[in-house]
């Protein structure tokens, strides 16, 4: 089986490619990365989706960035994802791929009239938080693009389509730099620099902000679980969505999570909350209740072990990252 992945040297690419070699996952892997293939060209996209020929593509690529980069941006996110999604989807349909695995996230569903914790059939139901709506609405064409291809052609054949929706994804490959990351990431660089200055911690909003916040490593062994799935013919529907979220009790505040990385860190000067700055959404509660009728038995990173290993990552090897 040949197993193409876009965005294969990102956050999530880097954590798949750790993961399908620490378990000898059985499979082809093809870690597609920018440098490769600039995925806004369609041209460029269908031919690499030719050269190669996958049976299941496995769709990682994505401009991303924190809350502040998006609102400072939401025009380029919305249209670069925006190509890269539909050029990705017309290339499964040209080649004829088999699987299709997406990851949405659970920041582009609606922020009003919407019941939590959230579920993949709320979203369309509403307009997503204006901070990010440039790329909310990239992934929901994405959505959308993925919904209408597994229509197609069903007496031939079509592309089975899986869907996975993660809270806030961190760990050691991440995007460090100080105005485009997302709040982990963000935090941890901030802190380190506090602390080897022993100056003031500068976090932005008021702290009051409520996020769940996945390990990058469990998003890769959902990812493969579902592959083995298929290749074990046990997944019956055409298009599956899922929320891919620690429990709902795992919910913490943004200043929770301050704390949590100061005492890693061991920083105990004087944290600035400069409220000038926006909180974003205030919170987008999910659950794994949809996961658990395929995974029945997963089980996720602590923010207390997640925050550790990628600290250490981070200290270990900051010299070599986004920053
Ligand atoms: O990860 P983040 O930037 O994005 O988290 P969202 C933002 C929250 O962390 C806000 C607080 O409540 C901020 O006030 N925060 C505190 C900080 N200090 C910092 C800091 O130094 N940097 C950052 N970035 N935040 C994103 C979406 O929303 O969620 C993206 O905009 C993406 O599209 C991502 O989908 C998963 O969770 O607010």
């Amino acid at each position: 089986m040949k197993i193409l992945v876009t965005g294969g040297y990102g956050l999530v690419g880097k954590s798949l490619q750790k993961v399908v070699k620490a378990c000898d996952f059985d499979g082809n892997f093809y870690f597609l990365s920018r440098v490769d293939c600039d995925l806004r060209n369609s041209e460029q996209t269908t031919n690499w989706f030719k050269e190669y020929n996958p049976d299941v593509v496995v769709h990682l690529a994505s401009r991303v960035g924190g809350v502040y980069d998006n609102m400072n941006g939401n025009y380029e996110y919305l249209v670069d994802n925006a190509r890269i999604n539909i050029n990705v989807v017309d290339s499964c349909k040209v080649v004829g791929v088999k699987m299709l695995i997406n990851i949405l996230s659970t920041c582009i569903f609606p922020d009003q009239n919407v019941s939590y914790p959230l579920t993949s059939n709320q979203l369309h139901n509403g307009l997503p938080h204006h901070s990010n709506i440039g790329y909310a609405y990239s992934k929901r064409i994405l959505h959308l693009a993925s919904h209408l291809l597994t229509k197609i052609d069903v007496d031939k054949w079509c592309t089975r389509v899986v869907n996975l929706t993660p809270t806030n994804l961190y760990g050691d490959y991440d995007n460090y730099n100080l105005k485009s990351s997302h709040v982990i990431p963000g935090l941890i660089h901030k802190t380190s620099i506090a602390k080897m200055t022993s100056g003031e911690l500068h976090v932005y909003g008021t702290g009051k902000a409520m996020r769940q916040f996945l390990y990058v490593d469990d998003l890769s062994n959902v990812i493969l679980q579902f592959i083995d799935l298929y290749k074990d013919k046990a997944l019956n529907e055409m298009e599956i969505s899922c929320i891919v979220s620690p429990p709902e009790s795992s919910e913490i505040s943004i200043k929770s999570l301050i704390e949590k990385i100061c005492n890693i860190f061991n920083f105990t000067g004087k944290i600035h909350y400069d409220t000038s700055y926006s909180d974003g959404q205030y919170k987008k509660t999910a659950s794994s209740d949809e996961l658990s009728k395929y995974l029945p038995n997963l089980t996720y990173t602590s923010i207390s072990t997640g925050l550790e290993n990628t600290i250490k990552f981070f200290n270990d090897n900051k010299e070599h990252l986004r920053l």
